[in-house]
């Protein structure tokens, strides 16, 4: 109890309301994504059962949603569920797809008070019925929110989605509607599931795995990437905010020598 009243004025907890006034001077990243890896391995560190790992890790969806919010965040993408995910152990997978019911039931009036507006990207067809329509119910009631847009990438993988691409413009080219010549990054983008969002600027990967596991390879293109050996569950606002700091202080000119010292 002592402690709570003292909390306000332990030093870091106030240097740490500094260092969120400070990053929020600097530009903010428009669009984070982040791989949550490490579910399983914060259970078994504990000698628990890994859906006790995804349980957890999806308190950190809420508390990392929100915080990227108030940071003025504008689109926050999270990979979910792989298209390989489906090799896991049917108990699990189970677990898994209740996730979305689960989280929604209990969070789904916070996201309307905070304006967050819910959607997904990846093939909504091969979910279970009660998880396609948890989605699809909170996809629809926070449709005219205004503020950050939390993007669940759910049964999502990048080559399928690129394949889908490229099949969309050859039909497109053979119906005569568009032009082999014109076809260009534009009608590529504009045909990617993330097409209404801006690209992302930034690619977090929890759990010390340092690869991209078939993850929106098209739009990574110009991204900063962090990896940190956090675990996803242990991940929390300050390591957050330690990955924006970082965003901040890389010098991020797409190719370009601009601001660059010649000479
Ligand atoms: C488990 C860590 C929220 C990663 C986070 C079915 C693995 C917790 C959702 C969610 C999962 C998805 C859509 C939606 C609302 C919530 C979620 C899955 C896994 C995959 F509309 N957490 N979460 N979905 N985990």
């Amino acid at each position: 109890m002592l402690r709570k009243l003292f909390r306000k004025k332990t030093p870091d907890i106030q240097f740490i309301d500094d260092r969120i006034e400070s990053v929020k001077r600097k530009p903010i990243p428009n669009h984070v994504a982040i791989i949550m890896d490490g579910n399983g391995r914060w259970a078994k560190q504990r000698k628990m059962p890994r859906i006790a790992g995804h349980h957890e890790g999806m308190k950190k969806v809420r508390q990392i949603t929100n915080f990227a919010n108030a940071l003025g965040v504008k689109a926050l993408t999270l990979y979910a569920f792989s298209t390989e995910n489906w090799k896991r152990p049917k108990l699990e997978i189970d677990f898994l797809m209740n996730l979305p019911g689960e989280f929604l039931n209990t969070y789904l009036p916070e996201l309307m008070e905070r304006d967050i507006k819910v959607e997904m990207i990846g093939n909504i067809e091969a979910l279970p019925a009660h998880t396609r329509s948890a989605i699809i119910k909170a996809i629809e009631t926070t449709k005219n929110n205004k503020g950050l847009v939390l993007n669940f990438a759910m049964n999502y993988g990048s080559r399928v989605e690129l394949v889908h691409v490229m099949k969309e413009i050859v039909q497109e080219v053979e119906d005569g509607t568009i032009q082999k010549e014109d076809i260009d990054e534009n009608v590529i983008n504009s045909r990617l599931m993330t097409a209404h969002l801006p690209e992302p600027d930034l690619l977090i990967r929890t759990s010390g795995e340092v690869r991209l596991s078939n993850f929106m390879l098209w739009q990574l293109a110009y991204a900063e990437f962090i990896f940190t050996n956090v675990l996803w569950p242990d991940f929390n606002e300050e390591c957050f905010l330690a990955s924006i700091e970082d965003f901040q202080h890389r010098d991020r000119r797409f190719g370009s020598l601009e601001g660059d010292q010649k000479g």
